[in-house]
Formats: structure tokens, C-alpha cells, sequence
């Protein structure tokens, strides 16, 4: 794939999307959504790719909308964000929600505004403990977007979620982990081989009952209890129709490894 402001690479099974403008923090542009919706939609079709990874080059993970990519200035014209949202930032996190397979952030210096919540649209994350987790938006008379007003009071609950979005507060990775923000920190030198680890053996297990997991857990929030056991029913019996889930059962019982392969 020919990009200027990601890295996009295959292996063993993983897809590893880096955002890749460093001096900027990875801040996004119009070209970096682009570049990011490309790569998606590439780990999306590519059957030998069962786990995707996200991280950031250099010291920041990815510092929100590049506030330079369009003029701004006071007495000006204003943008249109709606359009900036409805085009770039909602799809790109209802493509992350919607992947059939696990989506691990390594979260490898500061996050924020969409950066903080690109992450929290991931399905695990894992941050340095360098890192940080700023919503920026209230600083610059925005809101919360990319989901955060959806994911983070879920994540941290409602009192700690207004607050963090009223004031811009900087949550520090351990905070974070500690708030059950994110999966975990980690030493900033064990980011890249703990989350690379993980991926890989993601990309080994029966991926297709891990997307079905990822669905059970996204329509939780919406469900009642009644809905969500029916729901429950559904997906159990399409994960019991998976190749994976005989071969799983099969290596059980005689004491073997298994070989999964995603169907
Ligand atoms: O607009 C729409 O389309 C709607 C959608 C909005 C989504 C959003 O994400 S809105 C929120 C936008 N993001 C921010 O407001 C965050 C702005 N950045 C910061 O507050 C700070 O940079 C950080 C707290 C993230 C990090 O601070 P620090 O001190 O570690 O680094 P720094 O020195 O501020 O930044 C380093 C460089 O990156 C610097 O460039 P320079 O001076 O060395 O050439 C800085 O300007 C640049 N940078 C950082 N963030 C952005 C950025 N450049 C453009 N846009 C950024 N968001």
C-alpha cells in the first residue's frame, strides 16, 4: 500500500497500522483519514489478516485533529464539522467497532482529543506508562467526538467521565488502567513486543468466535437482559457451526493443541 502518513504492514497474522507523523504528534488530516480508511478496509479484505494493531511513531500516539490542516481564525469563515465527522471521524470508528476480529491499541505516548478515543473504540489497549489521555476538545470550545461521549462513561462512569471532559484533565497511563480506562500499562520499553505478543496470539485463535464476542459486547450496552440472552442464543449458534469450535472441542479431548483458522 503507497502512504505517506500511515505505516500499514502484514505478518503472522496481523495487521499493524502505524500513524506515522511524528512531528505533529499524529495529529489527523484529511490525507491520514484517507490513508487510514484504505488500510482498514485492506486488513478487513485480506483474509490471512485476523488481528489489527494500532499504535503511533515517535514520542505521541496521535494528538487529535491537526488544527492546522484547515484555516481557522477569528472573524472567519467556520468549518464544517459536521461534514468532518459524518466523513472522516464517524466511519472510521464505526469501522473499528464494526471489524470481525480483536483490535489492539498500543498506545505508545500522548492521546488526545479523537486520538483518546480512537483508542477507546479499540478492543484492548495497552498504553506505555509514559503515556497520557487527554479530551482535549473542551479546551478549543469543542466536543467530545469519535464515540467519546458514548465510550468513556461507559468505560469510567459518568462522574469521572464529565470531568475529564469538562476540564481537559490529563489522565496518566496507570490512572488510566487504574480507572479501567484501558486494558493496562506497561513499561514504555515492553509496549511494542507486549502488544505485538498479544496480536500475533489473537491472530491464532478462533477469530470468528472473537468477533462474535466483540458483537455480544457492543449491543450489551443497548439490550435488555431478555434481548441480550436471545442475543446470546444467536451468536452461540453460529460460533457452534465454526470450524474452530470442533477443532477446539476436538483438540480438548485428546489432549492436543489446536489449529484454529478463523472459521
Ligand atoms: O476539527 C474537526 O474536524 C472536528 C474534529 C475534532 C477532533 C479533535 O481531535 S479536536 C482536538 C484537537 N486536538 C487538540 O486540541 C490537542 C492539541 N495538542 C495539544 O494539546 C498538545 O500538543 C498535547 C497535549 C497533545 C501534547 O503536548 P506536548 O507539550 O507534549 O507537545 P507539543 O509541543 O504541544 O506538540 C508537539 C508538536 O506537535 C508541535 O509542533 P511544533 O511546534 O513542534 O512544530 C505542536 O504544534 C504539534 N501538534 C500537537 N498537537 C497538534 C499539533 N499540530 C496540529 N494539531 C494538533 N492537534
Amino acid at each position: 500500500m503507497n502512504t505517506e502518513t500511515i505505516l500499514y504492514e502484514v505478518a503472522d497474522g496481523v495487521a499493524k497500522i502505524t500513524l506515522n507523523r511524528p512531528d505533529k504528534l499524529n495529529s489527523f488530516t484529511v490525507q491520514m483519514h484517507g490513508e487510514l480508511a484504505e488500510a482498514i478496509k485492506a486488513a478487513r479484505t485480506d483474509e490471512s489478516v485476523r488481528c489489527l494493531l494500532i499504535t503511533g511513531a515517535g514520542r505521541g500516539f496521535c494528538a487529535g485533529q491537526d488544527l492546522g490542516d484547515r484555516a481557522v481564525s477569528p472573524g472567519g469563515e467556520a468549518p464544517d464539522l459536521a461534514e468532518s465527522l459524518e466523513k472522516r471521524y464517524n466511519p472510521l470508528i464505526r469501522s473499528i467497532a464494526d471489524l470481525e476480529m480483536p483490535v489492539i491499541c498500543a498506545v505508545n505516548g500522548v492521546a488526545a482529543g479523537a486520538g483518546a478515543n480512537l483508542a477507546f473504540a479499540c478492543d484492548i489497549v495497552l498504553a506505555a506508562r509514559s503515556a497520557s489521555f487527554i479530551q482535549a476538545f473542551c479546551k478549543i470550545g469543542l466536543v467530545p467526538d469519535s464515540g467519546g461521549t458514548w465510550s468513556l462513561p461507559r468505560l469510567v462512569g459518568p462522574a469521572r467521565a464529565a470531568a475529564l471532559m469538562l476540564t481537559g484533565e490529563k489522565v496518566p497511563a496507570d490512572k488510566a488502567a487504574d480507572w479501567g480506562m484501558i486494558w493496562k500499562a506497561v513499561d514504555d520499553e515492553a509496549l511494542a513486543e507486549e502488544a505485538e505478543a498479544l496480536a500475533k496470539h489473537l491472530a491464532t485463535q478462533p477469530t470468528a468466535g472473537l468477533a462474535l464476542i466483540k458483537r455480544a459486547l457492543k449491543e450489551t450496552w443497548t439490550n435488555t437482559l431478555d434481548q441480550q440472552l436471545n442475543l446470546e442464543r444467536d451468536l452461540q449458534s453460529l460460533a457452534g457451526r465454526t470450524r474452530d469450535y470442533q477443532e477446539g472441542v476436538d483438540a480438548f479431548m485428546n489432549k492436543r493443541q489446536p489449529a484454529f483458522v478463523g472459521k
